[in-house]
């Protein structure tokens, strides 16, 4: 077992059962004229967390450990949209609107490509989930049991949308996650930080949060 300092307390994981989970780092949310943007969002914050998920990336990678990277997307046909996602709010372009890095948050499209800093590697999994959370209609939980992964450590965007939703979820499966708090941002500063403060309370009650630094520190 690895022990990691962390909050609330210190998180242990074991090497060979213990996935890194990178959620939606993706040009829709990271790049002008995506999802993120359509939304109202000023998507140049996130990009400040890119060194630090790329650095985990290298973590995981050097010790062959498994990494998932999630892209959230939907079908061309838009099957897998609930119309309440799709005719929310009044954003500049809707999910399936044609926009300057193609259709937004289609499957396939330009804009729904990891950015090429953190882009997967041969062996890594990539996983399209049409929700906020991965396991909401994906193939996550099956793909987790047969590696006999038990514990997920956690990065990407936003925090308190897809991140804490996965985060929840898996927490409800019976994983150990802990959130690495300087790989995932979000569009609002205090959401992020709210959302590590509730992950972390009343003794962990959705998992642990910790640095990239005190991670690779008890990795190495
Ligand atoms: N809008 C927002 O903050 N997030 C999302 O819509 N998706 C993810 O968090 N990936």
């Amino acid at each position: 077992m690895i022990e990691v300092a962390a909050e609330p307390f210190a998180y242990t994981f074991p090497p060979g059962k213990t996935a890194l989970v990178v959620i939606d780092m993706q040009r829709d949310f990271v790049e002008p004229g995506g999802f993120g943007e359509t939304l109202g969002n000023d998507v140049s914050l996130l990009t400040a967390i890119v060194p630090t998920v790329r650095a985990l990336l290298d973590l995981f990678r050097a010790q062959g450990w498994p990494i998932v990277h999630t892209r959230e997307s939907h079908s061309p046909d838009l099957a897998d949209c609930p119309p309440a996602k799709r005719d929310r709010g009044a954003p500049k372009l809707r999910i399936g609107d044609e926009g300057p890095m193609g259709r937004i948050l289609v499957r396939g499209e330009p804009g729904n490509d990891i950015i090429p800093e953190l882009a997967p590697m041969p062996g890594e999994i990539v996983l399209d989930k049409p929700g906020k959370g991965a396991f909401y209609a994906t193939a996550l939980g099956d793909i987790l049991r047969l590696k006999g992964i038990t514990h997920l450590v956690f990065a990407g965007v936003t925090t308190e949308v897809c991140v804490q939703t996965t985060m929840r979820e898996a927490n409800d499966r019976g994983y150990d996650c802990l959130l690495v708090e300087d790989a995932t941002e979000s569009y609002f500063p205090e959401f992020k930080q709210a959302a590590i403060a509730m992950i972390r309370a009343q003794g962990g009650i959705v998992g642990w949060t910790t640095d990239f630094e005190r991670l690779a520190a008890a990795v190495r």
